[in-house]
């Protein structure tokens, strides 16, 4: 086994990456190549996903990591993989893209989610897919599209990286942890669930093959133009939280995880799902993880409160202002800082963060933090609420005992939530690597590509002995 270079594409919720990985035994390094933003875009008829303007992106980006590779004579990329957000998705007629995707912070779900309740109520809906209750979950974006008359005109589904993946390779297909999350996978993962399809007055038809992470996609093929003939795309877990899970350094069997970027995923990694009353009642999830792992977890807001904190009071003042300077103005921030529940569903979509929050507080008779810095405060003590929360909560309904919680993803170099959460939790909290997506979805080509042995624990072990976290205890 010797070193590779592969490249990944790792698209979140603000920003996308293009990045090399150098792995193989005892070697574990990412290249920064190409970074764009993945912004969203308001349309007359609602919020979208500019997914031409990313596949653009995306070409770019790729092209410039294969000359990175090859300038100095080194061998070319062994392999593309790409990760995205969950559950939103094109539809397609014959090959060709309808209209321009949805974003997930659409309100166009809310009649579905009543439809979809009738038809299944959501106590069944549990059973079927293991999946929290979330508004935006493929299944009610697709029961939207139905009424719309939209499904009609289509023969085919692709979630967003999968998508990518088509335009680049010509394959068309559902990797399937991503395919979790769309609500109408059998909850063992081991195929579509035509039956709950069908009640739902869905067609399966839509739905493509599923892959699993590891498997080869296709190559890219000269008619794309991009002028990446010949590289092979692999299926890595191409939802990005599934690709962030890989790369948490869990060297130790009692480990939580939050994946902390513009969501908080906290939870754990199972055998086998946790379908119980009191697992659904407190909104967790059996995502579809590598390996036929359960991403047991539940979605926290997360720095979404912050950034759209920020954007608000740019708005309001005409001034960038720098998240950083006001994270330290907020840990010196002595007073104490009431606590909101961060999971309340009015924070969801996009608009003026510190408005809704105050609203929440006073509503609750709690007073409203008077300055920005008390705000951030307030925020990432909430967030660090429940995120602890959610983590003993885990713990609880799965009966997985947890003594120490990783943090990774951009939240990891937030130092106050971190040690907010490791007080608040009475557990030390590990934080680092901030880039486990795109680690994960390295290592997933790496050992398809036969330079990285078997397990995830092996994996993750390459993680522990290549980066190193922060501390925070209790
Ligand atoms: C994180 C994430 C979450 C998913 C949300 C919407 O980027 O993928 O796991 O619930 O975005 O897709």
């Amino acid at each position: 086994m010797s070193t590779t270079t592969v490249a990944a594409v790792d698209i979140g919720a603000s920003s996308g990456r293009v990045m090399l990985g150098h792995v193989g035994p005892g070697e574990l390094r990412l290249e920064h190549v190409a970074r764009f933003p993945t912004g969203s875009v308001v349309l007359p008829d609602g919020l979208h996903v500019n997914v031409v303007e990313l596949y653009r992106a995306v070409v770019d980006g790729l092209r410039e990591a294969r000359r990175r590779a090859t300038a100095s004579g080194g061998p070319d990329i062994a392999s593309i993989g790409i990760d995205a957000w969950a559950v939103d998705y094109g539809l397609l007629r014959d090959g060709r893209l309808l209209g321009v995707p949805y974003h997930y912070r659409d309100s166009r779900t809310d009649a579905a989610v009543r439809s979809v309740h009738q038809a299944v109520p959501f106590t069944e809906l549990y059973a079927e897919n293991g999946l929290q209750f979330l508004p935006f979950n493929t299944l009610y974006q697709l029961t939207a599209d139905n009424t719309a008359g939209m499904l009609h005109l289509a023969d085919q589904a692709l979630l967003i990286p999968d998508l990518l993946a088509y335009w680049l390779t010509g394959e068309r297909v559902a990797e399937a942890t991503n395919a979790s999350t769309t609500g109408l996978l059998r909850v063992d993962g081991s195929a579509w669930n035509t039956s709950l399809i069908e009640r739902l007055g869905l067609p399966d038809s839509i739905l493509p093959p599923l892959v699993r992470p590891g498997e080869t996609i296709g190559r890219i093929t000269e008619q794309s133009p991009t002028g990446l003939d010949g590289a092979t795309v692999t299926a890595v877990g191409s939802h990005d939280t599934a690709s962030a899970v890989v790369a948490v350094p869990m060297t130790e069997p009692d480990a939580a995880y939050i994946s902390c970027g513009t969501w908080g995923l906290v939870g754990v990694e199972l055998e086998h799902p946790v379908l119980s009353d009191a697992a659904r009642e407190a909104n967790f999830t059996n995502e579809g993880g590598v390996d036929g792992r359960v991403r047991f977890l539940h979605n926290v807001m997360g720095l979404w409160l912050l950034s759209e904190s920020v954007r608000a009071w740019e708005a309001e003042s005409g001034e960038t202002i720098e998240l950083n300077g006001l994270l330290d103005a907020a840990g010196a921030v002595t007073d104490l800082q009431p606590v909101f529940d961060a999971n309340d569903p009015r924070f969801m979509p996009p608009g003026d963060m510190p408005t809704r929050i105050a609203a929440w507080l006073r509503e609750h008779d709690l007073p409203v933090p008077e300055s920005r810095a008390a705000m951030v405060r307030c925020i990432v003590e909430s967030l660090a609420d429940a995120f602890a929360d959610a983590v003993l909560t885990a713990s609880e309904l799965s009966g997985k005992p947890v003594s120490v919680i990783h943090v990774v993803g951009g939240g990891s170099q937030n130092e106050l939530l971190c040690r907010l959460t490791a007080q608040r939790a009475g557990l030390p909290v590990l934080a680092g690597p901030v880039e486990a997506t795109a680690l994960g979805n390295v290592l997933v080509q790496a050992r398809a590509l036969g330079v990285l042995p078997g397990s995830l624990e092996a994996l993750r072990d390459l993680v522990a002995r290549t980066t190193r976290p922060r501390r925070d205890d209790p």
